[in-house]
């Protein structure tokens, strides 16, 4: 297929999962707003239509709440959803929005990101107004995440439910998950009466086949922990420690690095300060990775935020720092040099999300193996930031083979190539088009 004809399909699935002003990440799955997906369908939809590609952005803001939180989804009214609706009742909280219903809870917070590169897309006349209607919006975002999720000033923020992450199913979280005490008679009353709710809410399995989704055991696990957040208002500060699962996300972290960059940049093109507090944040996020580094292994962990031990399984979300520039020149060269490796990152259609070498892997379960276009895309620029031109051109060529074989699938086998989950996935779609963009070096 030639790239005229990749590019066309891509944009003809963002069309068509184009609901107004912004796009649902797959008509049959997923037909609502959620924030990383809009951000990654602005950033490919920039490329040529940056006005609708700066609305995308807007409507994340939608669902912002009065204390500055970005949930995860933003839900379409249109959409007869009640099953996941139900689990957030965002109205019945008195800080979220009262012309939507949302999450109440976030994802990886790539909005600066978006925001500032959908800017320089702009005709110039748009580039500063965009900005200066959402520089505040994003002050209030970070400082939301500042204020209520570092509650000591550790730098890192701290999630409390995996589908903060974004990457949902990752060994790290389900693990963790997987030892979060149950009462007996929770778990008894969980398999017996929410199980019928988990399938009501579970719509997914009725697309998908099971083994490509999360585990009825994981999918009860999340659901469990979102109920019990919303006990506690969604507020980290309320969490018990006990029976909470609060983890300081190593790719959630990554991006806030980049994130918090594109702040900067927004900031200064605007010609105004950042709070100075905000700064002084920003700055310990940049150390505090060196906690989440690993010397014997040469990799970074997310970390218990409670034990504040590190989660040494091997997972894609090692390369994210990558991307933001985060590790020293010598800790970059070592992360390269185990994602090249073949018996373990560079599969024949890299890059798995877990090593294939690892007891954990699985070929075709969700976050627990296949490949994603998103994450190839950090590394692949995550490689130009080290100068590893020549790896990067060959990343970015193997992650457009996949999809020209497969379809804008959801995610990939790292090892046959074959397309799982969602057919017509927009960020798979919108990072093809950013990737055909770039000019290979
Ligand atoms: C829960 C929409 C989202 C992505 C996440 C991905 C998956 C949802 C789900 O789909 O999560 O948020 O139902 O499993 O893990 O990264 O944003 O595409």
């Amino acid at each position: 297929m030639s790239a005229g004809r990749l590019e066309v399909g891509a944009r003809d699935v963002l069309e068509r999962n184009r609901r107004g002003s912004w796009t649902c990440p797959s008509t049959v799955l997923y037909p609502h707003q959620w924030l990383w997906d809009s951000c990654f369908i602005a950033l490919g939809v920039a490329r040529y239509d940056p006005l609708r590609a700066a609305d995308e952005v807007r409507a994340v803001f939608r669902g912002q709440w009065t204390n500055g939180m970005l949930p995860h989804m933003t839900f379409d009214e249109n959409v007869d959803d009640i099953g996941s609706r139900r689990i957030w009742k965002s109205k019945t909280h008195p800080l979220a929005p009262r012309g939507v219903d949302t999450s109440c809870i976030t994802q990886p917070p790539l909005p600066a990101v978006a925001v500032y590169r959908v800017a320089r897309a702009l005709p110039a006349p748009n580039r500063q107004p965009f900005l200066a209607e959402l520089f505040p919006k994003l002050l209030a975002y970070h400082q939301w995440l500042y204020d209520e999720r570092d509650l000591h000033d550790s730098g890192l923020v701290t999630l409390i439910h995996p589908w903060e992450c974004g990457l949902d199913t990752t060994p790290p979280w389900m693990q963790t998950l997987g030892r979060m005490p149950l009462p007996w008679w929770l778990r008894i009353a969980a398999r017996l009466h929410l199980a019928r709710v988990v399938r009501r809410i579970r719509n997914d399995t009725r697309y998908i086949p099971a083994a490509e989704r999360p585990s009825d055991d994981d999918g009860l696990r999340m659901l469990v922990l979102a109920t019990r957040a919303k006990q506690h208002g969604f507020q980290l500060e309320r969490m018990p420690r006990l029976t909470s699962v609060l983890i300081e996300d190593l790719a959630f972290n990554s991006i806030l690095v980049a994130a918090n960059h594109s702040l900067e940049l927004i900031a200064r093109d605007l010609e105004v300060a950042l709070p100075s507090a905000l700064q002084r944040h920003f700055e310990r996020t940049d150390d505090a990775f060196e906690q989440l580094w690993d010397e014997p292994s040469g990799q970074y962990y997310s970390r218990n935020a409670i034990t504040q031990n590190l989660i040494k399984v091997p997972t894609i979300a090692t390369f994210v720092p990558l991307w933001s520039g985060i590790p020293s020149r010598a800790r970059a060269e070592r992360l390269i040099e185990l994602l090249r490796t073949p018996t373990c990152f560079w599969s024949r259609y890299p890059v798995p999300s877990v090593p294939i070498d690892a007891p954990e892997f699985q070929e075709a379960a969700y976050w627990k193996g296949p490949t994603w276009v998103n994450m190839n895309w950090m590394i692949e620029e995550g490689l130009r930031n080290y100068d590893h031109v020549e790896l990067a051109d060959q990343l970015r060529m193997q992650t457009l083979e996949l999809v020209e074989r497969a379809g804008c699938s959801e995610y990939f086998s790292p090892m046959t190539g074959e397309g799982y989950g969602a057919d017509d996935f927009s960020w798979t779609a919108a990072l093809v088009i950013d990737l055909l963009a770039r000019d290979p070096a």
